[in-house]
């Protein structure tokens, strides 16, 4: 497929994206697409303030009517899902069918946000006064600063747009250096909805197109009320401390060291098809790919075999090709990346299988045949989440241990166990089982859908977007007392008559 066409097919018109000095390179064979003009550092304290009059506008527009800017960005990204799913697979390199499917995510956020726009419920509580009624009610929380990675180039932002839309908040985004042009689609097909919406004030919808210092900027300034960050744990790290010093509300979405524990009595028929997707699929870039499987040991050996097979037959290649299911990793330093934890894996003991760069038959771009490494036992390596295909695999006797290992990583956003035993089905999902955000049965940890909270805990930040009651985290919440009595009683019985 020609790159020029599936630039030409999207509406980019107005954006500067050549001649900029952000550098675009596709994944598919490490080509430069695009020179992407970058924002300048002195503009943003002047976005910002535009976000900040925005607010004061859109603040004041009663929810359901925002949710109709939400409803129309739901049609054009339905008009628009073909040509920004293909510029999705072009930027990021995921296969077709992921790209699209990353768009219709989109779509479902935005249906999800227009019904939510008429959810925003608080409670009623009960008064201990007489004559007195208490509630609470939601109201919009201010300027929302959106970082996001370059994996998931535009299904982030629209989990955070969507919501922070409806809840009345302007959106300022720093998308991944790596993925501008996908940011910048997202922006005009906003600016559409907005159009046609027509009351939309100036300002509730930016981009900011630049590296780690335009990121900061956001993340330092006062007037950003929520910094909503997704990437890697070393990020957050940077970011939260900052937003904590100025007493900002951060969501944070980092990384994930995500594991399936197999036991005697899984359909193993189920588990390879649920453990090939997860972690193989977007080529391990997925912050829910799976990368620990921990296998019951009467199984490991037919498992394992079964694995390599399906592995090898798994088509590597452009991700642009119709019959690709791995396309490449992100860049070069990915693949040394991987490179380098298979060396350690093996230091430790590991055997390996596959995990080698593939050059033949492929574009020039960074593509590796998937890993599976039977470790014996899990090591430093394991418990660290490295951005790419490999998938560790350690043994238990003990059901009790398969847990305390699954949990016995840093990070905690999403988890799975094969069973057909529903003691272990259950306590896995209970207080003393998987201590991930997400934890399934039967289907593996990656592809979540909208309508559950997504996020995680420990290293993985504790933020939840998307789902359930997320918005939340976008609005502020004041509690209301009411007095509608001709007395003026005190609570705790306190007396204080002048
Ligand atoms: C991410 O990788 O940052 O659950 C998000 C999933 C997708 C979202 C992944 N719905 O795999």
């Amino acid at each position: 497929m020609n790159y020029a066409t599936i630039l030409q097919d999207v509406d980019l018109s107005g954006a500067a994206i050549s001649g900029g000095t952000l550098a675009v390179h596709t994944p598919v064979d490490g080509s430069k697409i695009a020179a992407v003009a970058e924002t300048p550092l002195s503009e943003i304290p002047a976005m910002i303030a535009a976000a900040r009059d925005a607010f004061r506008q859109w603040r004041t527009v009663p929810a359901p009517v925002r949710g109709e800017l939400v409803r129309l960005l739901g049609e054009e990204l339905r008009a628009a899902k073909e040509p920004l799913g293909r510029l999705v697979s072009l930027e990021a390199g995921k296969i077709l069918s992921e790209g699209q499917g990353e768009v219709q995510e989109m779509i479902d956020i935005c249906d999800f946000a227009v019904g939510l726009s008429r959810q925003l419920y608080g409670l009623t509580i009960a008064s201990e006064r007489p004559g007195h009624r208490m509630m609470e009610t939601w109201h919009p929380m201010g300027v929302t600063a959106v970082i996001t990675a370059f994996n998931f180039p535009v299904a982030v932002w629209s989990w955070n747009a969507a919501i922070a839309l409806v809840c009345g908040n302007p959106v300022i985004w720093k998308p991944s250096e790596k993925t501008p042009l996908t940011a910048l689609a997202c922006q005009k097909i906003l600016e559409k909805a907005m159009a046609r919406f027509g009351r939309a004030p100036r300002g509730l919808s930016q981009v900011v197109i630049g590296r780690a210092d335009a990121g900061e900027a956001l993340v330092a300034s006062r007037d950003v009320a929520i910094v909503s960050a997704t990437g890697s744990t070393r990020m957050g790290r940077a970011v939260a401390p900052k937003v904590a010093e100025r007493f900002g509300r951060v969501i944070l979405e980092l990384g994930g060291n995500n594991a399936m524990i197999v036991a005697p009595s899984a359909d193993l028929d189920l588990a390879v098809r649920a453990i090939t997707f997860s972690a193989i699929g977007t080529c391990g870039q997925r912050c829910t790919s799976l990368r620990r499987l921990i296998v019951h040991e009467s199984i490991k050996d037919t498992l394992v075999e079964r694995l390599r097979k399906a592995y090898a037959s798994a088509p590597i290649g452009n991700p642009l090709d119709s019959g690709t299911l791995v396309g490449p990793l992100i860049d070069r330093q990915a693949l040394e990346r991987m490179q380098a934890a298979l060396r350690q894996a093996r230091a430790d003991g590991g055997i390996v299988h596959g995990g080698e760069p593939v050059t033949e038959g492929v574009p020039a771009g960074a593509y590796v045949r998937p890993a599976i490494v039977e470790m014996p036992s899990q090591t430093a390596i394991v418990a660290e989440e490295t951005f790419a295909p490999i998938l560790y695999v350690m043994t238990y006797s003990d059901f009790a241990d398969a847990i305390a290992m699954h949990n016995d990583v840093p990070q905690g956003l999403s988890s799975c166990i094969f069973t057909n035993d529903i003691r272990e089905a259950e306590f896995f999902m209970s207080a003393a089982g998987s201590d991930c955000g997400i934890a399934n049965v039967n289907i593996g940890p990656s592809g979540a859908e909208i309508g559950g909270a997504f996020g995680g805990e420990k290293e993985t930040g504790g933020g939840r977007e998307s789902g359930s009651d997320a918005w939340k985290s976008y609005m502020r919440r004041a509690t209301n007392t009411i007095n509608y009595s001709r007395e003026l009683p005190l609570a705790q019985g306190v007396r204080f008559e002048i």
